[in-house]
């Protein structure tokens, strides 16, 4: 097997962004694209010759591919060895719990997560470090970098590898093992719940629930797990094939996309517990019956009952949150005397927090909640915990949060996004509002009072690295808030985020309507931002 050293020139668009390099699947078949970038992770590597590597991906179109040239590129970079998950397939929490486990140096993970896949879809790859987290800015800064002036990518000659079963290859002097994608998952997760109790309560005739993969990767870590393990009745985990185009949906658990869980959470005789997840398996949606739960609920409804899961049973550290998310869990914080902790949007923000033991519990808005277990946000993880909780109180999805509300009031919270607006205007609305804001403090509008206004910079409290320009923040004096960011996972022109927060300590108010306990702030966001003039939408595309 000889060894080529291929000529290249750079492409200039591979920054990576919130979660890796994400690419119309075309972009990344164009050729050299995905070499060039795989390259220049190799070479900003420091010391990476002889180690192990963990590689897999979501399943999307152009998976199996990409794995066949990344293995063959790695042979011929000294890679020492490679563990690939089965079929090519490793959910993203899967993965990094594979690269802690077997102390790997790293590991490659193909997805675009919850963006749509198949051909004209959309893929991804995403470097993680040797804690099982995604790359911090440092890092991708040099990827970047690389990416930049790439001038050739070494590959190996070499046959195809069979990625459908477990077994052991070489690859010129370099070792390849194809490991079962889902067990190593399921033993962790048996480390940190109580599986007999719940497995009595959803073994029962008295409990019903329903997981929607969204024909996304989580089926057969779904499968293994409650249907097998925890006894729940075959079918409880629906769309649970692997799709490689995730049967032409949007495989993004939220309540647009999530539909058919959504019908049946909500109509007739609706089970007692549904859940979905993204298509990387980072992402989980929590409802109960006739109940949706907010993913900032679900990070301080966690946090608050913690210590009735074994795996958090001695309490936890602090609890982290990003920016965007509602201060539900703030509340929680203060009340048990632990910190919290306000990064900006993305996974990678959380890792030294859990590295250095300062958070045990992290989460986003975009539905993504995770511990210290691992270090991504994982979505079959969430789904166990609120089990776990549910079998130890025996209170319904609906009781418990709103129990919450009463004891720490109610963060009304709604994400207004207005995808594929163009780029230009897009950005010319966040300069505008990062003039603005400096001078909003003391402004009035209607009965609101600006009571900070800034763009969100994050100062590393474990390494000091200062991260800027995270999004447009205005507080008001109620304790309500808006906040204005561009998306960095999107694909297609721009996406603009509003997040909308209120706080509501009155207890006979909690049963008002999200939308319209907002309505005001929604109003007020249009006036400051002129979002119709600037986008031309006059509604948002999705709101969460
Ligand atoms: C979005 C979410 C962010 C999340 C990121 C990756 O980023 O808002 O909270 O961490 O996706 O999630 P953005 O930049 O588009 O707002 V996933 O499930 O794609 O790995
Ligand atoms: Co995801």
């Amino acid at each position: 097997m000889t060894i080529r050293t291929v000529t290249t020139t750079p492409f200039d668009d591979q920054k990576p962004g919130t979660s890796g390099l994400r690419k119309a699947v075309p972009t990344f078949q164009k050729p050299n694209y995905l070499e060039n970038f795989i390259q220049s992770i190799f070479d900003s590597l420091d010391g990476c010759e002889g180690q192990t590597l963990v590689v897999g991906g979501d399943g999307r179109y152009y998976n199996r591919q990409a794995i066949q040239i990344i293995l063959k590129m790695a042979a011929a970079n000294n890679i020492g060895r490679i563990l690939v998950g089965c079929g090519g397939i490793f959910s993203t929490p899967a993965a990094s719990a594979v690269i802690r486990k077997y102390n790997a140096f790293g590991g490659i993970i193909l997805s675009a997560s919850h963006n749509p896949g198949g051909p004209n879809g959309d893929f991804g790859v995403k470097y993680n470090v040797s804690n099982g987290g995604p790359a911090p800015e440092k890092v991708t800064n040099a990827i970047y970098e690389c990416t930049k002036t790439i001038k050739e990518y070494k590959i190996l000659d070499a046959a195809d590898i069979n990625l459908d079963r477990p077994g052991s290859f070489k690859l010129g002097t370099m070792d390849v093992e194809v490991i079962d994608s889902v067990n190593p998952y399921v033993e962790l997760m048996q480390e940190l719940f109580d599986f007999d109790k719940i497995k009595s309560m959803v073994s029962s005739d008295h409990f019903k629930m329903c997981m929607d993969s969204l024909h996304a990767v989580t089926g057969p870590y779904a499968k293994a797990l409650f249907e097998q393990y925890l006894g729940a009745k075959e079918g409880t985990v629906q769309n649970g094939e692997p799709l490689e185009d995730f049967g032409g949906g949007h495989p993004d658990p939220n309540l647009v996309y999530a539909h058919d869980l959504v019908d049946i959470m909500f109509g007739d005789n609706a089970p007692d517990f549904g859940a979905a997840s993204d298509g990387d398996g980072d992402r989980n949606m929590i409802l109960g019956q006739n109940f949706f739960v907010t993913p900032s609920d679900s990070l301080a409804v966690l946090t608050a009952n913690a210590t009735l899961v074994p795996g958090y049973k001695d309490g936890i550290a602090g609890v982290a949150r990003s920016m965007p998310t509602s201060a539900a869990a703030d509340r929680v914080a203060a009340k048990l005397g632990i910190d919290c902790y306000e990064t900006p949007t993305g996974w990678k923000f959380f890792g030294n927090l859990l590295d250095a033991g300062k958070a045990t519990l992290c989460g986003e808005e975009s539905f993504g909640t995770g511990s210290n277990h691992i270090r991504e946000k994982d979505g079959l993880w969430a789904v166990l915990f609120w089990l776990n909780i549910l079998a130890v109180k025996g209170e319904s999805v609906e009781k418990i949060v709103k129990d919450h509300w009463q004891e720490y009031g109610r963060n009304f919270y709604s994400r207004h996004d207005y995808e594929e607006v163009e780029s230009g205007p897009a950005n010319e609305l966040m300069n505008r509002l990062r003039s603005l804001v400096g001078d909003m403090k003391g402004k009035t509008y209607g009965n609101y009072e600006v009571a900070y206004g800034d763009d969100f910079a994050y100062t590393d409290p474990v390494d000091g690295s200062v991260s800027e320009k995270q999004g447009i923040r205005i507080g008001f004096t109620d304790g309500s808030r808006i906040v204005f960011r561009l998306s960095g996972t999107g694909t297609k022109g721009a996406t603009l985020r509003v997040y909308l927060e209120s706080y509501e300590p009155d207890s006979s108010k909690h049963d008002v309507d999200t939308q319209e306990a907002l309505s005001s702030l929604i109003e007020l966001a249009e006036e400051i931002a002129q979002i119709k003039q600037f986008t031309g939408r006059d509604k948002p595309t999705v709101i969460t």
